[in-house]
């Protein structure tokens, strides 16, 4: 397969199959049914064969990718973690787990969801209790500046809720949720990278959001019937307030996202052009489209109040659609026709261009970014002219990330494949150059692809290092342990003219999206600040038990290992809130607080203060107790909440 000699249709490894038939999209449905038709050289993955293992390199070449005890990874990986709703921290190339961060999930260990903090952002009803439990965490994204990670930011999405979160990349720890308004299913998210307008703005202060599940717009039961009024919103964050901004109606729907490095335009792929309700309607037509949004004349219309506003919510919608955008000297959208139900957007990291799959069509569209401008000035007939691109890569791409060195890397689903295909050469090919060989190389992975990314590949400083495949299916890469399987992140060494897969790391269901970060882009505080919490208890002295009514708050600090206060008393019926400050200020020295029968369980970081409320309903003697071992101890360090019948 990788003999260079090899023709340019066995790289491909399309050849007979063009267009996916139906057959081979019921075995899409069905999930992996469709790998058996894969070249031979790319064993399908049956139930117990562990056939597929890679014979390219030697045992002793994997250890050059091994990280030593005491040692530092190189990158670290930031991923989303699917229907778990929380994100996590990797290191590479080790694949170490770091850290957990809770976003739209509860957690336990930290008391996420537990905490009176946690629950205000969250979002909470009327009475208090959280109003969503659940999230769905697909792209998670930092914040930019001068086209690379300036550190500060990372947003993610919950694609169930439609709501979008912010991580603080200094404490890693959720510090705002926004629910976008009528948006169900909101997909794909990207940031921008600098203002369309103001060339002093050269960072992150917009995060874009698409909404890939159209819905009636004023959603109150009375119009269900009426799919053909259904519509998909494309939405506009403050990066720094977190409010919606503006919002866009537009035909089909939204799916992934990606952004302009100029500021001027964001894109999303639309695999449902035909605005279809059912499967077999959003596959019926043979293109679908990918649209560019044009940000400064959007903003310009919102400002001139050409918006309506739907069902209550007060964010400004413009139109976007096909009808309210005849000429482009106005549009304020570009819908550029793409092969069939595409899947995924990235932008190239010279800016240039933009890669969108098929996944129904075994080809990569590439859309050149000064062609879709150049539409937007009415100087190109037909939007379909932007595209630059579309070699035919193999079955079922995806996600594509890019080396920086002119290359792209594209997951085939159904091929259970990488295909490294070279951008220039895919150009020239379109061109009708026949002697050009866009596809350069692939790899099989184990198994079924997903997200694919490359180290820094969705920044200017893109550096070809590594490329990490996150695939949906591991059989029988690991032990067994049950029904359900880890997920494998393959990791690839690009750096050369092959593909080398250099490990398989098994990680918890189910990220999709990750980035991969060089460790001196991320600056990580290890100790708060004491006044960064208003309500701190800042001596030991200060603890202690403050009534109004039925309303008590116990002011409490932990300093190992001992709390501030042996015990306390309060009376059945009263509003308890408990404030605890760490008073500790060493590294590392996190302390915990469980209260039996009471569901309370939280952690406070070194000079960290949470705080906790509940109704003390049930009189007797609760040990109040650490639960992060802290101190030689740490058993001992606990008190009493004496609850007075
Ligand atoms: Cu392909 Cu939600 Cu980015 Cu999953 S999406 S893989
Ligand atoms: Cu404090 Cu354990
Ligand atoms: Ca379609």
């Amino acid at each position: 397969m990788n003999d260079k000699k090899a023709s340019q249709s066995e790289l491909a490894g399309i050849g007979r199959r063009k267009f996916l038939n139906t057959a081979a999209l019921a075995g899409l449905t069905v999930g992996v049914a469709a790998c058996n038709d894969k070249p031979a050289a790319s064993a399908a993955p049956s139930a117990a064969a562990p056939a597929a293992a890679p014979a390219a390199h030697a045992a002793s070449e994997v250890g050059k990718y091994e990280v030593a005890p005491g040692q530092l990874d190189e990158y670290y990986s930031f991923s989303s973690g699917g229907h778990s709703g929380e994100c996590r921290i990797y290191g590479l190339p080790s694949g170490r787990l770091f850290k957990r961060i809770p976003v739209f999930n509860m957690d336990c260990l930290v008391g996420w969801g537990v905490t009176n903090e946690s629950k205000k952002i969250l979002g909470t009803k009327p009475d208090g209790s959280l109003k969503y439990h659940t999230g769905d965490t697909h792209h998670i994204h930092p914040s930019y500046k001068d086209g690379t990670y300036d550190g500060r930011y990372m947003f993610v999405n919950d694609k169930i809720h439609g709501r979008l979160a912010r991580i603080r990349m200094d404490t890693m720890e959720t510090d705002k949720i926004v629910e976008l308004p009528l948006v169900q299913g909101f997909h794909g998210t990207f940031p921008d990278k600098r203002d369309p307008v103001d060339p002093a703005i050269n960072y992150t202060t917009r995060v874009f959001c698409g909404g890939e599940f159209a819905i009636p717009l004023d959603n109150n039961g009375k119009n269900m019937d009426a799919t053909a009024d259904y519509r998909s919103i494309f939405s506009c964050v403050d990066a720094e307030s977190m409010e919606v901004r503006w919002q866009v109606l537009v035909d089909g729907n939204c799916d992934l996202v990606a952004s302009s490095y100029d500021g001027k335009l964001a894109c999303t792929n639309q695999y449902n052009t035909e605005n279809g309700v059912h499967y077999e309607d959003m596959m019926s037509a043979e293109m679908d489209a990918c649209l560019f949004f044009n940000i400064a004349r959007i903003e310009e219309a919102v400002k001139a109040g050409k918006f309506k506003t739907y069902g209550g919510s007060k964010v400004p919608v413009v139109d976007g659609t096909k009808a309210g955008n005849s000429d482009p000297k106005t549009s304020l959208v570009c819908y550029v026709p793409v092969g069939k139900n595409p899947h995924g957007v990235n932008a190239s990291p010279d800016g240039k261009y933009y890669a969108c799959s098929g996944k129904l069509s075994p080809t990569a569209t590439l859309i050149e970014h000064d062609l879709v401008l150049k539409w937007f000035d009415g100087d190109l007939k037909d939007a379909r002219e932007a595209v630059v691109a579309e070699p035919e890569i193999g079955l079922g791409p995806l996600h594509t990330g890019f080396d920086g060195r002119g290359n792209a890397y594209t997951t085939l689903f159904l091929d259970s494949q990488i295909v490294k295909w070279n951008v220039e050469a895919a150009i020239k090919s379109y061109k009708g150059d026949k002697t050009a060989q866009p596809v350069v190389d692939r790899l099989d992975v184990m198994y079924q692809p997903g997200h694919g990314f490359t180290s820094m590949g969705e920044t200017k400083d893109a550096d070809g290092k590594y490329f990490l495949s996150d695939n949906k299916f591991s059989k029988d890469r690991f032990l067994p342990v049950g029904p359900l399987h880890p997920e494998t992140a393959q990791l690839i060494d690009i750096s050369g003219d092959k593909m080398k897969l250099v490990a398989d790391h098994a990680v918890y269901s189910e990220p999709h999206d990750s980035i991969i970060v060089p460790r001196n882009l991320v600056r990580t505080r290890q100790v708060y600040d004491i006044d960064e919490f208003p309500n701190a208890v800042k001596d030991a002295k200060d603890c202690r038990v403050e009534r109004k009514g039925k309303k008590v708050t116990v002011y409490l600090t932990s300093q190992a290992p001992t709390f501030g206060l042996r015990e306390w008393t309060v009376k059945r019926g009263d509003e308890v809130t408990i404030i605890l400050t760490n008073l500790d200020k060493v590294e590392d020295l996190t302390h915990g607080l469980a209260i039996p029968k009471y569901d309370i369980n939280f952690i406070v970081n070194p000079q960290e203060t949470k705080s906790v409320t509940f109704i003390a309903d049930k009189p007797g003697v609760y040990w109040a107790y650490c639960t992060n071992f802290c101190h030689a101890l740490h058993l001992e360090m606990r008190s009493r909440m004496l609850v007075e019948a």
